[in-house]
């Protein structure tokens, strides 16, 4: 069975609490019951991980390799800042999609630039929690998912 990993980085999992004018009012465990009922329909398989920690995301995507096909990814604040995250997907060579809740691109400038995404598939960005069921549907169906 197609193996994805889903993956979120720092403050993440505060989504629901605050701030919900910008990201939402879906906590990160409803989004996850969310992607796991679409990839039920799909028939693949999810496996979830949240840190606040550069170095705990780079391990998690190295121990990736090898054992799953993709990787749905939102590196919440280390998209603008992290090279080690950016050089890490390239390392494990990996399809990797990356899903932001905000329209990233209308918001600070600093916020316009993603280090990551020059070596991700794509980029999904401001369709809020939405967001990451479309990105599961496009890694499948870069994966050759059958996705109807
Ligand atoms: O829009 C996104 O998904 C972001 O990746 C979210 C990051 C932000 O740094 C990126 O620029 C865009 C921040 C996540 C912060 O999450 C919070 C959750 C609740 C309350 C406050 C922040």
């Amino acid at each position: 069975m197609t193996r994805i990993l889903v993956l979120n980085g720092p403050n993440l999992n505060m989504l629901g609490i605050r701030e919900p004018g910008i990201y939402g009012s879906e906590s990160l465990k409803q989004i996850e019951n969310n992607l796991l009922q679409a990839a039920e329909r799909l028939g693949v398989e999810l496996e979830f991980y949240q840190s606040n920690h550069e170095g705990g995301l780079l391990d998690r995507i190295h121990a990736a390799y090898g054992h799953t096909d993709g990787i749905l990814i939102n590196p919440g604040a280390y998209t603008h800042t992290s090279i080690a995250l950016r050089d890490g997907i390239a390392s494990v060579g990996l399809p990797v999609v990356e899903v932001h809740l905000s329209n990233i691109h209308k918001r600070e400038s600093f916020r316009h630039v993603s280090m990551t995404a020059p070596v991700c598939v794509g980029q999904i960005s401001g369709f809020g929690a939405y967001g990451y069921e479309m990105g599961l549907l496009a890694l499948c169906k870069h994966l050759g998912v059958e996705t109807n």
